[in-house]
């Protein structure tokens, strides 16, 4: 009886083991939204529609990644559970809209949507399957309405440069937290509004402030919000 009941506990922690193993932790979320007319007019890239077409000029989503509050994070935590559109296909549609994928040759966007889910939404499986996680950043980007935001504070994609702070405020007043922003340059070298950065809690359920900024180059004081 008493070996028996070792055994259990020996396969108990090991299965737990395994669960650590696969489900690391992390301490919270970025919620990335790119803005499309700035990724397609960048110095580096070239950029292609989906098959289904040319995307709205709006905010697009980048991803829901986890990161620890050293500002290191995860990735590819679970081989075992790749990305399945069947799981999804209820979405498919508001991913199109939401979270096209904008990288070349020209496609139906899945390989962004496995790329996402396998590098960062594989390390969140202690809160998200594939379609509450794709379901969930769906949902905040409808929540945070970042060219709303914008334009409500008069900052609009123009082609124009706007102050860097006046961007951070007018976010900060329409989504209740302060954003991250992050710049690449266009073909002439000027710095302008590529990818804005929120904190989700690690619950997946509450934007917060973010704990710890990304590293990087910084944006110039002024920056451009380019066309799409
Ligand atoms: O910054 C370049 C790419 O690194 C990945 N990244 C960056 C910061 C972070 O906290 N987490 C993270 O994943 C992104 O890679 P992707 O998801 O595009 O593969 C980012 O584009």
């Amino acid at each position: 009886m008493e070996s028996k009941c070792l055994l259990l506990i020996y396969l108990l922690v090991l299965q737990s083991l395994a669960l650590l193993c696969v489900s690391q932790d992390f301490d919270f979320f970025y919620f990335v939204q790119q803005w499309p007319g700035a990724y397609c007019d960048s110095d580096k890239n070239s950029c292609c529609y989906l098959t289904t077409g040319k995307p709205a000029a709006d905010f697009s989503i980048h991803g829901l990644w986890p990161n620890y509050n050293d500002g290191s994070y995860p990735q590819n935590c679970d081989s075992n559970n790749p990305f399945d559109a069947s799981k999804i296909s209820d979405l498919i549609s508001n991913m199109r809209k939401n979270w096209p994928s904008l990288s070349c040759p020209s496609n139906d966007g899945e390989s962004f949507w496995s790329h996402e889910w396998e590098k960062h939404g594989t390390c969140s499986e202690s809160v998200f399957d594939q379609h509450t996680y794709f379901e969930t950043t769906l949902g905040l980007k409808q929540q945070t309405n970042l060219l709303k935001a914008l334009k409500a504070a008069g900052i609009e994609p123009d082609g124009s440069s706007y102050s860097l702070e006046n961007i951070k405020d007018a976010i900060k007043e329409g989504s209740g937290y302060t954003p991250w922003i992050e710049c690449n340059e266009d073909s002439s070298g000027n710095s302008q509004l590529y990818q804005v950065y929120l904190c989700l809690d690690k619950s997946g359920s509450n934007l917060i402030e973010c704990p710890v900024f990304p590293k990087g180059k910084r944006c110039g004081s002024e920056i451009e919000f380019p066309t799409f």
